[in-house]
C-alpha cells in the first residue's frame, strides 16, 4: 500500500497523522504543501481536499481528508501498536479528548478564523493571541480534567489517540504562548513525548519544510 502524506510541517492536524505514522510504524511519502504560498488553495490540491485544508493522505492514489477519519482508518487498517483500547467505554474515553482537541479547540484558533479576526473584523494581532490563548486555556483546563491523573500518556503508558491529537495542540500553544505548566498532567505528557522516537519524528521541527 502506498501512503503518500501532502502536509506541512507547523499545521497542528498534519502534525497529528504524522505521529499516527510513526506510532504504526508506517512508511510514507512526504509531500510539502506550503500554506504561505497558498498551495492549499491550489486547483490541484483542492481536487483532491474540496475543503483546501491539510493534511490529505493519499491511499494507493485516493485522498482521505479530516484527521479523525484518517486516524480512525489507520488504527481499522493498522490494529497492531492500538491507537484506542480494546473495551468500549475506554475507547469512548480517548475518542472524546480528540474529539474536543480536533472540534473544539483548534477550529477556533485555526489560519482561516485567525485572518478573519485580523481581516475582516479589524482586530490586531495581539487581540488575536488572546483570543487563541483564551480557547487553548479552557480547552486544555477541561482535557486536563478528563485524562487520567497517572500514567506517562493520556490513558495509561502507552500513547492512544488522545495523545496523537494533544500532543500537537500542545506544541501550537506553546508557540502562541499558553503557560503549560498551568497544566500539570498535560505538560508531564508532552515531557514525555518529548522522549518517546516517534513523537519525536513527527515534531514539526523535524520536517523537511521546517
Ligand atoms: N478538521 C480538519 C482541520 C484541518 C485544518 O484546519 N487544517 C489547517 C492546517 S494549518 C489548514 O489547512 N488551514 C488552512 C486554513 O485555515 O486556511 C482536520 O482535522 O483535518
Amino acid at each position: 500500500m502506498k501512503l503518500r502524506l501532502l502536509n506541512t510541517a507547523n499545521s497542528s492536524p498534519s502534525h497529528r497523522v504524522r505521529i499516527a505514522l510513526a506510532l504504526k510504524g508506517l512508511d510514507y511519502e512526504y509531500v510539502a504543501v506550503d500554506l504561505r504560498k497558498q498551495a492549499h488553495k491550489a486547483a490541484d490540491y483542492v481536487a483532491l481536499n474540496p475543503q483546501g485544508l491539510l493534511p490529505t493522505l493519499e491511499v494507493d492514489g485516493v485522498p482521505l481528508a479530516q484527521t479523525i477519519a484518517i486516524v480512525e482508518w489507520l488504527e481499522e487498517t493498522f490494529p497492531n501498536l492500538p491507537l484506542l483500547p480494546s473495551e468500549a467505554l475506554a475507547r469512548a474515553k480517548v475518542r472524546r479528548v480528540a474529539a474536543m482537541i480536533a472540534t473544539d479547540i483548534t477550529p477556533l484558533h485555526s489560519m482561516r478564523v485567525s485572518k478573519a479576526i485580523l481581516k475582516d473584523l479589524g482586530q490586531t494581532p495581539d487581540v488575536l493571541r488572546a483570543w487563541a490563548q483564551r480557547w487553548m486555556s479552557e480547552g486544555f483546563a477541561a482535557v486536563e480534567r478528563v485524562i487520567d491523573p497517572h500514567g506517562a500518556f493520556c490513558f495509561g503508558d502507552e500513547p492512544t489517540m488522545a495523545d496523537v491529537f494533544l500532543v500537537p495542540a500542545v506544541h501550537i500553544a506553546k508557540v502562541t504562548g499558553v503557560d503549560i505548566t498551568a497544566f500539570p498532567r498535560i505538560a508531564a505528557i508532552d515531557a514525555r513525548a518529548a522522549e518517546h522516537r516517534a513523537f519525536v519524528a513527527a515534531h514539526p521541527s523535524r520536517q523537511p519544510d521546517a
